[in-house]
């Protein structure tokens, strides 16, 4: 078992929560950063499902103030520090596109500040995303197809994503960055389509509802399970040499192809249910996805393990028990 100390921002969020869990069954010692709110009593929901809440130590703080996170460095003295904290809503980054840029874009910098300042031998990992590619210069995404970010979301996080790699090769820090599709799970943030639909499915079906709303059913996604992908995370850093990991499924599906798994799953026909709501359409949209892990395969040893069709089906289910115990 290991004596390492890990820091995590974005503990509250899905992967935060699910790297938590993996650090922990490893022995780490695992602190997190965990910002100021007025819902004291839900904001560690996530690690309580997981059963890991009274094991990881959480600090007060926010990504967007150096000071905080500088004293956070220094008391903990991590081995290891996972930058997850984001705004990571893509919607979202239209409406408040500075807010994105400060804390999803500089955030990054106020971390690797710290860690440059404080203890420049802990190993760093920076959440980079597939929204990067955006408008996508090639058919099949790698480390080395070209970026073209869509967003406000996505232009901040290859800003991220830049200075990871300049920290790296300017300080000589241990700096990796995990350009991770998207990942998914019973803790995904409602907003987000899959949980949106498997929330939405769970309610249909327990006559809570009638329909679905969503936008571009069309866009093409390559989905795996958050649970598979902080795997990947961990074995960045164990890496003698630090670099960039493209992690993915290598499988694409329509936004109406998971709808429909998701469906199928409790009897129920798409068609009777699913209604476009065309303000749900985005004012520029990546409409296709699909990542190559190769890398990611032959240097890490990593391996998607968990297929859509049971990753939407343990999320419908999860959702069912949920909507039911609130009743
Ligand atoms: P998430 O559920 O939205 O979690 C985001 C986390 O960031 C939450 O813990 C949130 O805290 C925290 N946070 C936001 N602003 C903060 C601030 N100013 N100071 C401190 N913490 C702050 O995201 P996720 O799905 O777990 O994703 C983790 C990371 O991977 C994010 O950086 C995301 O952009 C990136 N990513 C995600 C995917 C994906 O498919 N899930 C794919 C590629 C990259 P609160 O709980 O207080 O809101
Ligand atoms: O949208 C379409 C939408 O919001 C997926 C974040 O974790 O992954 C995530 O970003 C697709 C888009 O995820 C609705 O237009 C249709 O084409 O689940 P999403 P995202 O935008 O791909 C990346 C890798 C990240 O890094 C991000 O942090 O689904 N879609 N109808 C809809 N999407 C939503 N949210 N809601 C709908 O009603």
């Amino acid at each position: 078992m290991s004596s390492k100390r890990a820091l995590i921002t974005g503990i509250t969020g899905q992967d935060g929560a699910y790297l938590a869990q993996l650090l922990l069954q490893k022995g780490y010692s695992v602190h997190g950063l965990v910002r100021r709110s007025s819902h004291a009593g839900v904001f560690d929901h996530r690690l309580k499902w997981l059963g890991c809440a009274a094991d990881v130590r959480l600090h007060d703080g926010n990504l967007l103030d150096l000071s905080s996170i500088l004293r956070l460095v220094q008391e903990v003295q991590p081995d290891e520090v996972y930058n997850l904290a984001a705004q990571s809503f893509v919607t979202a980054s239209w409406q408040q596109p500075l807010l994105t840029g400060q804390i999803t874009g500089l955030g990054a910098v106020n971390i690797l500040e710290s860690v440059r300042t404080i203890c420049p031998q802990a190993r760093f990992y920076q959440a980079s995303s597939s929204e990067m590619f955006g408008l996508i210069q090639e058919t099949v995404q790698s480390e080395n197809t070209p970026f073209y970010p869509r967003s406000p979301y996505g232009v901040a996080k290859l800003y991220a994503h830049w200075m990871t790699i300049n920290y790296r090769e300017s300080f000589g820090l241990h700096a990796s960055n995990g350009i991770l599709f998207n990942h998914e799970s019973p803790l995904r943030g409602v907003e987000f389509v899959t949980r949106k639909v498997t929330d939405g499915v769970a309610r249909i079906k327990l006559g809570m509802a009638k329909e679905l709303r969503l936008g571009n059913i069309d866009a093409k996604r390559d989905w795996g399970h958050a649970r598979d992908y902080v795997k990947a995370m961990w074995l960045m850093l164990q890496q003698d040499q630090p670099d960039d990991y493209v992690v993915a499924t290598g499988r694409t599906t329509t936004v109406r192809a998971m709808c429909e798994i998701a469906f199928r799953h409790v009897g129920l026909n798409i068609d009777d249910h699913l209604v476009i709501d065309p303000a749900l359409f985005r004012p520029a949209e990546v409409d296709v996805l699909l990542g190559n892990p190769a890398k990611a395969q032959s240097v890490l040893g990593w391996q998607p393990e968990t297929p859509l069709e049971a990753m939407i089906e343990e999320m419908v289910t999860a959702d069912l028990e949920r909507l039911r115990r609130a009743v």
